[in-house]
């Protein structure tokens, strides 16, 4: 008898758990629109234009799961959020999904309890500098005035950097991006410090990009990928496998060119899979066949969200490197859909 009332306040308790964490997916379906978290505005991976329609890098993975989710790329209500709010934002429900430039770590993992459902850009951090300091290493950045964005992994590396190499700095506490590049190209101070592609993507912005050296030294590892609550795994598994398809779309030579074409069908079972031409994947995701089909209709594979927001072509002008497919030397690499 009291094993059983024992019993039956931990499945309530189980129970309530459960409800509060799951359920992301219904609401977003119910709200009719995606809560997207993204930066205050980075060149290339995310900003508002000038009719105030948001694009980019981070963008694309919000488009790609409104338009799994929702039918429709647009459905998104983009929430600016900075290095200090994006996590608030995400563990109160005022997001669904954060897209930000953030980068999986442990602490955030388990600690605030996020999960990270991929990579979407493999960094690491890096240092910029005027050219006219003469400066070509990190290591002679002693005594140097450094900005720095507060509640960012940039923060607690620069620490570390300077104290292993036996050197100091004053820094100089900064909110946004925008702050940093106003502060930096004010000379408040000496040096900038984030990821590299940050610093690509703020450079690019310059009125003279060639008068600032992006130092050799890259200080850690910046694993950037979009995250969600821990708790429901539901909706977790919808985000990172439009994130995947987004990749395996690459690796599959799907484009927005022929995507239209393949998914008629095709003699690559593994492509007729994930475009929804056999098979049931859509269905155990909660969603329809062409989830992935729009999804990668959104704004094209991974390669060319790449090329058209963040690549060699474009201001950011950024090589794939370690972006690049596991098939091209690279990282990016898709689990299979089966
Ligand atoms: N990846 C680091 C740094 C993220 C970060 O805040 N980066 C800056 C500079 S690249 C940024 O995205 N700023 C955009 C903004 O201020 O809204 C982290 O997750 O803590």
């Amino acid at each position: 008898m009291k094993k059983s009332v024992f019993f039956g306040a931990l499945t309530l308790a189980g129970l309530a758990a459960g409800a509060a964490a799951a359920g992301t997916m219904d609401d977003v379906k119910a709200r009719g629109k995606l809560n997207c978290g993204v930066s205050t505005g980075l060149v290339g991976f995310s900003a508002p234009d000038a009719n105030g329609e948001w694009g980019g890098f981070d963008v694309a993975v919000c488009r790609a799961v409104a338009a799994a989710v929702l039918s429709d790329p647009s459905a998104v209500e983009f929430v600016p959020t900075t290095g200090k709010t994006r996590f608030t934002a995400l563990a109160s429900g005022e997001i669904d999904l954060l897209a930000r430039n953030t980068t999986w770590t442990f602490s955030r993992d388990v600690d605030l309890k996020f999960e990270f459902v991929g990579v979407n850009y493999y960094d690491g951090q890096g240092f910029m500098v005027p050219k006219e300091l003469g400066v070509s290493s990190a290591k002679e950045l002693d005594g140097a005035t450094v900005c720095i964005q507060t509640g960012t992994t940039t923060e607690l590396n620069l620490a570390d950097f300077f104290r292993a190499n036996n050197i100091s700095y004053e820094p100089v506490p900064i909110e946004t991006n925008a702050e940093a590049q106003q502060q930096y190209l004010a000379g408040a101070c000496d040096v900038y410090t984030t990821d590299a592609s940050g610093l690509a993507a703020t450079r690019a912005t310059f009125e003279n990009p060639g008068d600032h050296v992006i130092l050799p030294e890259i200080i850690s590892k910046e694993p950037l990928g979009p995250l969600v609550r821990h708790g429901d795994n539901e909706w977790g598994d919808v985000v990172r496998w439009t994130l995947n398809a987004l990749i395996a779309a690459e690796e599959y030579g799907i484009t927005s060119a022929n995507i239209e074409e393949l998914s008629k069908g095709t003699n690559n079972p593994e492509i007729n899979r994930l475009l929804g031409t056999e098979g049931t994947l859509g269905e155990m995701l909660g969603l329809d066949k062409e989830w992935a089909k729009r999804a990668i209709s959104a704004g094209g594979n991974y390669g060319e969200i790449f090329a058209k927001t963040i690549g060699e072509n474009t201001p950011v002008g950024l090589a794939r490197g370690l972006n690049a497919q596991w098939t091209n030397g690279g990282l990016m690499y898709s689990p299979p859909f089966r």
